[in-house]
């Protein structure tokens, strides 16, 4: 399903602003308007908003409502999108139930009948999380346990639109670019059960470069998708009664077993691992952020990000291919564990989390299969992926994956070298290290010693690139210590300097992803000082010492 955008033929009302809240039991259904809720903004988490501790922390269901008017034309369809609610949801329209939403970050496409003067629109979010859903979670004495680093924020996540189309209208496009040598072709297939479809590509000056009847276009000559160049160009479909822009980049992705070509050319990844996460929104798409964190990646000189362990608002995925930023696209498959040792009892990965994992990978690629800046899709971050049932389920959801996309394909890996089951079969390996912080804490030498020794076993034994997607040290702005002690600036610092000097010397390391761009809230605990504080900026978006080092260091970077 496309993007709502409004234009002759289709018009966009936005649900955005304030709404009613309240938690509610588990046979709740919102027969009538609620009277005893209280005020709660949408897009945002609840949880930074409230201030009783109960229902900050509360686990369960909790009601969102709003009325609205419009003016309802007869012969147009309706259509609701709400870009996404933590976690699962159930909408109901004027109380008839009308949808559900299976998972936390991903689109709710729903048709609207039945349009009222004054209309009711409720959407029940149950934030509980078990082995079932993704990321998993599971109960322990009646209480939610998450394994995942974030915290479990809840709420109307992303822009919640009311769309009108008309009744013979295009669903989908999907772009390809053909790619020979010469990079000129892009095929256009266009789902709608119109006839006489014609196709404009418009390129970044607005002018006119290619007309056509047909979805098979030849751009001559055309400007390339890169970090360093992000040109890109509009595609124009009309049909008789409907029109819908696209916007798409020409560029080619191939991996050999030492680099990642990009149009070619080898290219090396600088940047990090991010959260959508801010003080008070929580998880909301926040505009503000948003730009924020792209003025950050490029002051800092970073060309990509990891979607930090889900899909991220398209409005992100929009800004990625305008700021020229490589996208890692990961789906919210997080700390899976199959083993029954771990004293989980029945909460373990089974058949029915499997089928979600694939449908949430459809649902991905579906919804950004024309993001120039998406080069590479992540299937889970972290899996247990030392144990034997791992392999067999990695390889069949890896399978799945392939039918979908020619992007390369890999999941972030916490195994050691020699115990993970997994590693041949992604295209690139990926793994988050943590030498001098988990693992040998405050022993910096230990990262020449170990991650040199692991990307090189890694390489060598499976014949890929390897790319250190997570490593970094928790740090408190402001706190100085020479020499060096943990939590200080000073020790993130060497711990990423000397991190980067190790890879340096390994042409077949393709990347280094710090974690993270900005520091971001986790769940309370004893290694938590206020959330995750790993971030080389703070939560409030300012640099710590380490961002001055990473912008020097990736300006003119030239690994290759
Ligand atoms: C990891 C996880 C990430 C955590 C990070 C940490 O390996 O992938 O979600 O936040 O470690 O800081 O512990």
């Amino acid at each position: 399903m496309l993007y709502p955008k409004s234009n002759k033929y289709r018009e966009v009302f936005s649900l955005n602003g304030i709404w009613k809240f309240k938690p509610v039991t588990d046979d709740f259904v919102p027969t009538n308007e609620s009277a005893d809720s209280q005020l709660i903004p949408v897009p945002a988490s609840f949880n930074e908003i409230v201030t009783d501790k109960n229902i900050k922390n509360y686990e369960g269901k909790v009601l969102y409502e709003t009325t609205f008017s419009f003016p309802v034309n007869q012969n147009k369809l309706y259509r609701l999108r709400i870009g996404a609610t933590s976690h699962k949801c159930e909408i109901y329209f004027n109380g008839e139930k009308i949808g559900v939403g299976i998972n936390g970050f991903y689109p709710i496409d729903l048709p609207l009948e039945n349009l009222l003067e004054v209309n009711r629109l409720s959407v029940v979010i149950d934030n509980r999380l078990t082995f079932q859903c993704l990321p998993v979670g599971r109960f322990v004495n009646g209480k939610q346990v998450i394994n995942h680093d974030f915290y479990n924020f809840t709420g109307i996540h992303r822009d919640v639109l009311i769309y009108s189309l008309p009744k013979n209208y295009i669903k989908d496009i999907i772009i390809n670019t053909v790619v020979n040598n010469d990079y000129e072709k892009i095929s256009v297939t266009v789902d709608t059960d119109c006839k006489n479809i014609s196709y404009t590509v418009i390129n970044a000056q607005k002018q006119v470069v290619v007309k056509s009847e047909s979805g098979n276009i030849t751009i001559k000559n055309p400007n390339l998708w890169s970090p360093e160049s992000p040109y890109l160009y509009t595609l124009i479909v009309e049909t008789e009664c409907d029109k819908y822009e696209e916007r798409f980049g020409i560029r080619k992705v191939e991996v050999t077993s030492t680099a990642f070509l990009l149009n070619d050319k080898p290219v090396y990844f600088k940047g990090f691992g991010l959260h959508e996460d801010f003080i008070l929104s929580g998880k909301g798409n926040n505009s503000a952020v948003n730009i924020r964190n792209f003025e950050l990646l490029k002051w800092i000189n970073a060309n990509s990000f990891r979607t930090s362990h889900y899909p991220y608002s398209e409005e992100i995925m929009d800004l990625a291919d305008e700021y020229g930023i490589l996208v890692i696209d990961e789906v919210p498959a997080v700390c899976m564990k199959w083993w029954e040792g771990y004293n989980f009892g029945e909460n373990r990965v089974d058949e029915q989390t499997k089928v979600l994992h694939k449908e949430l990978i459809k649902q991905l690629i579906e919804r950004d299969k024309n993001h120039p800046s998406v080069v590479m899709y992540s299937l889970m971050n972290e899996p247990e992926s030392a144990e034997e049932e791992a392999r067999e389920y990695c390889l069949d959801v890896f399978d799945y994956t392939r039918a979908l996309t020619k992007l390369p394909l890999t999941f972030a890996n916490c195994a050691y070298f020699g115990q993970c089951k997994c590693s041949d079969i992604p295209d690139v390996i990926c793994i988050n290290r943590y030498y001098g912080w988990y693992d040998y804490h405050a022993d910096i030498d230990c990262i020449a010693k170990h991650l040199q020794k692991e990307i090189t076993d890694f390489n060598t034994t499976y014949n890929k690139p390897v790319f250190l997607t997570e490593f970094g040290a928790d740090t408190v702005e402001g706190v100085h210590s020479l020499p060096s002690e943990t939590f200080s600036e000073e020790f993130q610092l060497e711990i990423i300097e000397e991190t980067c000097n190790v890879l340096d010397k390994l042409p077949y390391c393709i990347g280094e992803h710090v974690w993270h761009l900005a520091d971001f809230k986790t769940k309370q605990g004893l290694t938590r000082v206020r959330g995750n504080r790993k971030g080389v900026f703070t939560r409030d978006r300012q640099p710590k010492m380490a961002a001055h080092f990473l912008r020097r260091r990736w300006k003119n970077f030239n690994k290759f």
